[in-house]
């Protein structure tokens, strides 16, 4: 028997199950997808399972569907189990799928802390903007962010690139670890609370994997071995799976991502750059896109030097991406609700004609 709480489950989840509940439904989380294909941790036992057909006559987009962390609602049949619904989620990590079509990719959903780890060899795997930019997204998400800085073995002064990381993570956790000679991994891996979920993010090959297999105490998952050339990590973990650590808090690793495509609104940057925001109300023009209009508090920073060259190019870039986005949304929002309109007409006019007929 499974213990619901150890899993993450409380009273908000419990409020949303009940009418299900009531149709004599059961509920369970999200611990592996592969392909559509879900495991599901559930209070009778662990069990696989697929979405119902009613399920994806209604889904509408693909973060409609279950991912990983997110509690189902399921009709067993025999030892496998047919998903009805996904329980609406209280935090996810999302970004925009890779491709030409925006679209919402949940990676991890019901996540409490998001570490987006870094690798301090050297390479392109420490990256103040590339933080920066994890951090929005996942306060955007409703997640925590912790900056894990692994791979110390390999750096030789940690104690600067936690100085740095401090720069643009002023009042976050920030670790300095590493997976092979296990510094700083006794701190990290208490700081999560029993039944708490924990998500790793970062570029493939800063060590997520082998992070997670450190705290594990055992070679779960695969990982990558560093191509000494570049520097880069293989692409190793291709899916995505929650696992449980002694402490009695549950991790769960994902697919290492290239570049981080942004997903969310404008206004999600205000909590990451809380004194752009404060200033941005001082300017002269409510619209002030803080580049070259008269009256600008916000260039008032830069020239003060409170506010650093390279931090407001990070942020200006990256409203211009959500703005981007957000009329991209709005635009298939609307494709989408006319291709319904167009739809629903049609079937009305040949109900109609139907009706004459007979
Ligand atoms: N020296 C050193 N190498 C590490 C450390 N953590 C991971 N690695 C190596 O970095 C490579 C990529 O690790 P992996 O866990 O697959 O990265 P992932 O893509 O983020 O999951 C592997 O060769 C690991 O052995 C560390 O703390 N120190
Ligand atoms: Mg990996
Ligand atoms: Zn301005």
């Amino acid at each position: 028997m499974f213990n619901m709480k150890k899993l993450g489950w409380n009273t908000f989840f419990e409020e949303q199950f009940q009418p299900y509940k009531e149709q004599g439904l059961s509920v369970g989380r999200v611990l592996r997808e592969v392909r559509h294909q879900y495991r599901i941790y559930t209070p009778q036992g662990v069990v696989d399972g697929d979405v119902s057909g009613h399920f994806q006559y209604t889904a509408v987009n693909r973060a409609d569907y279950p991912t990983v962390g997110d509690w189902v609602v399921i009709r067993q049949c025999g030892d496998y189990a047919q998903i009805e619904k996904v329980l609406p989620r209280v935090s996810a990590f999302s970004r925009n799928k890779a491709g030409t079509e925006v679209q919402e990719q949940v990676v991890a959903a019901n996540i409490d802390y998001l570490c987006i780890v870094c690798g301090l060899d050297g390479g392109r795997n420490f990256n103040l903007r590339g933080i920066e930019r994890y951090i929005a997204m996942t306060m955007e998400g409703g997640a925590k962010p912790v900056i894990v800085l692994n791979k110390s073995d390999l750096c030789a002064d940690g104690e600067l690139a936690l100085l740095q990381a401090r720069s643009v993570a002023d009042a976050l956790p920030i670790h300095l670890v590493s997976a092979l000679t296990h510094e700083g991994l006794e701190d990290f891996s208490t700081s999560f609370e029993n039944g708490s979920t924990v998500a790793f993010a970062g570029h493939s090959g800063v060590g997520k994997s082998s992070l997670i297999n450190t705290l594990l105490g055992r070679a779960e998952l695969k990982t990558g071995s560093l191509r000494e050339s570049d520097l880069r990590g293989r692409h190793t973990t291709s899916h995505k799976e929650l696992f449980f650590l002694e402490s009695g808090a549950m991790v769960i690793d994902t697919p290492g991502m290239r570049e981080l495509q942004l997903w969310g609104s404008p206004q999600n940057l205000d909590d990451t750059y809380g004194e752009i925001h404060e200033a941005a109300q001082r300017c002269r023009f409510n619209d002030c896109s803080h580049q070259n209009e008269p009256g600008c508090a916000v260039r008032e920073l830069l020239i003060e030097g409170s506010l650093e060259m390279e931090r407001y190019e990070n942020y200006l870039d990256m409203r211009s991406e959500l703005l981007f986005l957000e009329s991209k949304v709005n635009e298939k929002k609307n494709h989408d609700r006319k291709a319904k309109e167009k739809a629903l007409s049609r079937l009305i006019r040949q109900s109609q004609k139907y009706g004459k007929r007979h």
